[in-house]
């Protein structure tokens, strides 16, 4: 507050001060002879544009040459994709034929300054029009423009192409929020879920994805985006709240975020991260300290990482929208894929607001099989009693009572697989619970529990005389009963392999 004050009152000091020294000047020209002292003035004013000339174009040489390698199209900065190239081309002729028009004016505006200063008994040249000079000057720009107009579409039409149907591409998603960049890929599948705003909330849905739709089950949500090199991308662009712009300038991508209407960029990272820090080693701009502040710390061209930015002044906090970017191998990309989770599977899963909490997703069956699997082949191989014993992880029974739920089909079907599998195989069912409650209660229960599963493999073709079922009650526990986590361990019904 107090700045702005002392800069308002400097402001008014300064109108003051120049009113005084006009009107000081004025009386001076009266005591002088005005006359003189405007040729005087009309001179030095001359000099000066003269001067200004000639260093304006110096300077103006001279940062380009000096700043060449940090700006984007020269020196280590050649574009990173494969239609950034076209781009820079439009660029470069746009820069060639204005670079020639700006030097041309440039010079003739402070020379003819220069030269046609008023001088004592010289009059200007009355020339009220000339169709020749206007001609020349229409058709000049007109045949240029024309040019760089249509050259610039040719550009435009290639780098704007969407994918055609058979293309090879993968798809991700960006959607600017104030402020920040909620990216989206699709997952195994390699197919985006469907958004529905009126399912947007925050902390629990942020993009208002659909959970019914299977295909955003697997949809991951990376905090930075990593890509493999020479794979054609198409990014979904949208925005949540006011206009963003995508930006990825050492790809040359941009492009706006609007509400409401999804945009979108096609393009194909042809460099990899370490590939442009390479490139960036070979300038000595780059050996520099990337801490101005410790001399020791690793040179900026090792630091280098490429960029998302927010190119709309989007609001305050508009800094904030940077992103990592990360080009890498195939090879590095499917291990970096391999290690994302699902947005749905880590964070809405089994919560109160999971509208599916109830089913078993086809997804979960797999990896459970999976998990089932490779449990029994560990045990096949171990050799002591207790280490063959395997626990049924998705085995439930309703409350209180020894009646299998639903759900428990998908484990136990895994294990009349590997039964199959393994047609010398012979199991023990065992039932177990937690101390709550009556003892020769729990003992019934275990019993009656263990023995639904028998049934339920008996049921399924699975020979009786390779079967035994028995009930453990609360005499097993493998937890404390102290605590809720404890007593659910303890609640639990497994298998020990017998012979194999
Ligand atoms: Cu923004």
């Amino acid at each position: 507050m107090s700045t702005g004050l002392i800069i308002i009152a400097c402001l008014i000091l300064i109108v003051i001060v120049i009113i005084q020294i006009g009107k000081v000047t004025d009386l001076a020209a009266k005591i002088r002879g005005e006359e003189a002292v405007q040729l005087e003035t009309n001179k030095r004013t001359a000099n000066f544009m003269l001067i200004f000339m000639v260093a304006f174009l110096v300077l103006t040489c001279w940062s380009a040459w000096h700043y060449k390698n940090w700006m984007l199209g020269y020196g280590p900065h050649q574009a990173a994709s494969a239609h950034g190239s076209s781009i820079d081309g439009a660029f470069n002729i746009t820069l060639f034929f204005t670079g020639i028009v700006f030097v041309l004016t440039h010079i003739a505006l402070f020379w003819f300054a220069y030269k046609y200063a008023g001088k004592k008994g010289v009059i200007a040249e009355f020339m009220p029009h000339d169709n020749k000079l206007e001609v020349i000057w229409t058709a000049i720009p007109a045949v240029v423009m024309c040019f760089l107009v249509i050259r610039g579409l040719v550009a435009w039409n290639e780098v704007m192409a969407d994918v055609s149907e058979g293309e090879d591409y993968m798809e991700i998603e960006a959607t600017g929020q104030q402020f920040l960049w909620h990216l989206r890929y699709p997952g195994p599948d390699g197919k985006l879920g469907t958004r529905n705003f009126k399912l947007i909330k925050s902390g629990e849905n942020p993009l208002g994805q659909d959970w019914t739709d299977d295909k955003n089950l697997d949809d991951i949500m990376p905090s930075e985006i990593v890509l493999p090199v020479g794979k054609q991308v198409r990014v979904r662009i949208t925005a949540m709240d006011v206009l963003h712009s995508f930006d990825l300038p050492h790809f040359r991508v941009k492009m706006d975020a609007v509400p409401g209407m999804p945009t979108y960029f096609v393009f194909t990272p042809s460099k990899t991260t370490e590939e442009y820090r390479q490139e960036l080693s070979k300038y000595p701009e780059y050996q520099q300290p990337s801490d101005p502040n410790d001399p020791k710390s690793a040179p900026l061209w090792k630091t280098f990482e490429y960029e998302l930015a927010c190119a709309e002044l989007c609001g305050k906090g508009h800094f904030s929208m940077r992103r990592l970017v990360k080009i890498v191998s195939e090879e590095e990309y499917q291990k970096w894929l391999k290690e994302q989770q699902s947005f749905y599977l880590t964070n809405v899963r089994g919560k109160d607001f999971d509208p599916r909490k109830d089913e078993v997703l086809g997804i979960e069956v797999q990896q459970r099989k999976q998990d089932f699997n490779s449990t029994v082949e560990k045990a096949l191989s171990a050799e002591k009693p207790e280490d063959k014993i395997i626990r049924l992880n998705y085995v439930y029974f309703k409350t209180g009572l020894a009646e299998l739920d639903d759900r428990s089909k998908y484990e136990l079907d895994n294990l009349i697989a590997v039964l199959n599998k393994y047609p010398n195989m012979t199991i023990e069912v065992a039932g177990h619970t937690d101390s709550d409650g009556d003892d020769a209660a729990n003992m019934t229960l275990s019993q009656e529990r263990a023995k639904a599963v028998y049934d339920y493999l008996v049921t399924n073709q699975v020979a009786s005389n390779r079967l035994r079922s028995r009930g453990y009650g609360e005499t097993k526990p493998v937890d404390s009963n102290e605590t809720e986590e404890g007593k659910a361990k303890n609640r639990r019904t497994e298998f020990q392999i017998l012979t194999q």
